[in-house]
């Protein structure tokens, strides 16, 4: 199971190359070299719950202050300062306009054209104050799910906060789901409203928000949606259902600046974030309130040494984790300025975050992995738009997130953006785990290209088998976090029996928190490279899709029988998705086999969005089954990747099947 994609834990194993950290950088880090480090994590170990108390008193201002830190009573439904009362909209915007930040640039706004507007910590309170109010007067309260379906815009961080503000619990869809896969989340929330946009600008396009909002609701079993607010982007021609549709400048038009904070405890749920497992629909990850904000602060402080003069670019959406905790929180809670951007990569050309970095003087940037590759590719073909032209000079670390990063893209991104002067930070975790989990620390930790390095200090990660037993360290296994942690998912949205089997299963002896991904630590260094994940979930560009779900969007098409999907290697986008499908009637061949693929594919970009577009998709007679009728999807992996099968294949009820899989139509 662990370790079977073998070719990243050899990359892992074979990098020799370490960068030790900047002198300079190690002097002004907020944890300056390896000692401290050591003493944090030894701190953690010696008084774990003292650790966290002591943490959570120093970074988050509480209304009403916690007496017991963690509660294991309910184990695995941890709480933690469950007796605390604050806000996250206080902490975010309130605390830095009394501490003397109201006129400090909290957003600059880059949007998709190159326009820049900015809202400093004053206005961004007033906005979202005036927001919250206006979401109140809608009746909208405590404890109510939000949907927000919104372009990146100060606006969709706003309607975040104001959500906050009020304690009414978001979660936020990516623009790029598919009307039915919103209608899917909003059931499942049993949201009362929708927050989104006329439209997007993404790359000089409009793209529908609005219209795909209407397609959503009118699928049916969305009654509970008595309010939808729209943000006016573009002035696109939308249909406007009046009495449920409210224009967001009308909402706000008349409203108090000012909102007093709904105290809420700790644990109250700050946000549910829908993503992909290994079976069945996408599981509502929620998040509690106290220990999420304390985890997007503290990791702004410790894995980006955030400092107040800094400039901060997560390019990240807020419709995933990563926009979550570093570009709608965790910044904010720690008063820094950062950039929030509109647009693509690769628009108006490849060189637009080499172009946005140097205008507006960016310190630190975190970008995926995947946007990288594409870059190199991208500044191969065409060499003005290499970083080389521009003056990338603000910048003092890097960061990435989403996936592996390669060695050859992780020396070229050190190199050529980094200028061989920025530590960078490849930052391993998931949205479960609310922030960073293993990563290096940019004043302190030695980075080997290709390694996520070692666990934050009171991160407790280890590697097991598949009986829970540690493994020695250059043994592949599964990754495991032994003891709970502040900002770790609290439980899925309307479903505790998923969340216990899922994360804490009993074959691991039902304490320990199963990340779903393989991991192998250097015999040396004991430093983690992750080897990928061990269930079928794929990471397509970083954004993560199960496989089930592809295939049930597949097979929900008339013409199809029967579909298996995989992932394959891709040297861009990480993974690409690769599908086996058989129809109901003959195989198609040659221009209809061409025609009936590009059906398909579009028909899973209605189903779910278009980044579940399958690659490729090959059509068969039938599916390499085992006699018990299981489809054998290890053997679609190694003919997805064009590879001659040479695994035993005597448990096969159909062999010559494999022979019509093997290449592309
Ligand atoms: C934050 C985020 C989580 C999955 C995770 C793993 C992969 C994320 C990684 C990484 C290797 C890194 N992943 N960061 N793999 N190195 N630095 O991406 O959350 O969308 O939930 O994905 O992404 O497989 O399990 P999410």
């Amino acid at each position: 199971m662990a370790g079977s994609e073998s070719k990243q834990e050899n990359q892992g194993l074979q990098e020799h190359r370490v960068f030790a950290p900047p002198a300079e950088f190690v002097a002004s880090a907020t944890i300056s070299g390896m000692d401290a480090y050591n003493a944090l994590c030894a701190e953690a170990e010696a008084d774990y719950e003292g650790f966290w108390a002591r943490l959570a008193r120093e970074h988050l201002d509480w209304h009403k202050p916690f007496t017991q830190t963690l509660d294991e009573s309910q184990a695995p439904f941890y709480k933690w300062f469950a007796d605390g009362l604050l806000n996250v909209s206080y902490n975010c915007l309130d605390r830095n306009v009394l501490n003397g930040n109201a006129e400090k640039t909290a957003i600059i706004f880059e949007a998709d054209d190159g326009q820049v507007t900015r809202a400093n910590y004053r206005e961004l309170l007033e906005r979202t104050s005036k927001f919250a109010n206006g979401l109140k007067a809608r009746g909208i309260k405590k404890g109510d799910r939000v949907i927000i379906y919104m372009s990146m815009s100060i606006e969709g961080v706003a309607a975040m906060q104001a959500c906050a503000r009020i304690g009414a619990t978001h979660s936020v869809v990516f623009g790029g789901f598919s009307a039915k896969s919103l209608q899917e989340r909003i059931i499942d929330a049993g949201a009362v409203a929708v927050i989104t946009a006329d439209e997007q600008l993404r790359g000089g396009k409009h793209l529908p928000l609005k219209s795909i909002v209407d397609e959503a609701l009118a699928l049916g079993g969305c009654e509970s949606v008595a309010n939808v607010i729209v943000y006016k982007r573009t002035g696109g021609n939308i249909a406007f259902n009046e009495g449920r549709d409210v224009w967001l400048h009308d909402l706000v038009d008349g409203q108090s600046a000012e909102c007093e904070p709904e105290w809420v405890d700790a644990e109250h749920p700050l946000f549910i974030l829908y993503t992909s497992g290994s079976t069945g629909t996408p599981k509502g990850v929620q998040h509690a309130s106290g220990g999420f904000l304390l985890w997007a602060a503290l990791t702004m402080k410790w894995t980006f040494d955030i400092k107040p003069s800094d400039v901060f670019w997560c390019t990240a959406d807020i419709g995933w984790v990563t926009g979550h905790s570093y570009i709608a929180y965790g910044p904010l809670a720690v008063g820094a300025t950062e950039v929030v951007f509109e647009g693509v990569p690769t628009y108006p050309n490849a060189g637009r975050f080499w172009d946005t970095i140097a205008k507006h003087k960016v310190n630190i940037f975190y970008t995926a992995p995947t946007a990288i590759r594409s870059l190199i590719k991208a500044a191969d073909v065409d060499p003005t738009v290499h970083p080389k032209n521009y003056d990338l000079s603000s910048l003092r670390l890097l960061g990435t997130v989403g996936e592996p990063i390669n060695p050859e893209a992780w020396m070229w991104y050190y190199n050529n953006v980094g200028g061989a002067r920025c530590p960078v930070v490849d930052t391993f975790w998931q949205t479960e785990t609310g922030g960073h989990m293993i990563t290096p620390l940019p004043g302190a930790t030695p980075m080997v290209p290709g390694s996520c390095t070692l666990p934050l200090p009171g991160i407790m990660t280890a590697i097991v088998d598949e009986a829970g037993h540690d493994v020695p360290n250059g043994q592949g296994g599964i990754l495991v976090v032994k003891r709970p942690w502040p900002s770790m998912i609290r439980t899925i949205w309307n479903n505790p029996e998923r969340f216990k089997a899922g994360y804490f299963p009993d074959e691991l002896g039902g304490r320990m928190y199963l990340a779903g991904d393989g991991a192998i630590r250097n015999k040396e260094t004991g430093y983690f490279t992750i080897t990928g994940r061990i269930d079928d979930v794929l990471n397509v560009s970083g954004h993560r899709m199960g496989t089930m779900e592809i295939e049930s969007a597949l097979v929900a098409n008339p013409m199809v029988a029967e579909a298996a999907v995989v992932g394959r290697p891709d040297e861009t986008t990480g993974e690409s998705i690769c599908a086996f499908v058989v129809l109901k009637q003959a195989r198609p061949t040659g221009e209809d086999a061409k025609r009936i693929a590009l059906e398909l594919r579009n028909w899973v970009a209605k189903e779910i969005g278009p980044i579940a577009k399958p690659k490729e998709i090959r059509f068969g007679d039938n599916l390499p089954k085992t006699r018990s009728g299981k489809i054998m999807r290890r053997l679609l992996r190694v003919l997805a990747k064009g590879e001659t099968i040479t695994q035993d294949i005597s448990t096969l009820e159909n062999p010559a099947i494999l022979e019509q899989l093997k290449d592309s139509n």
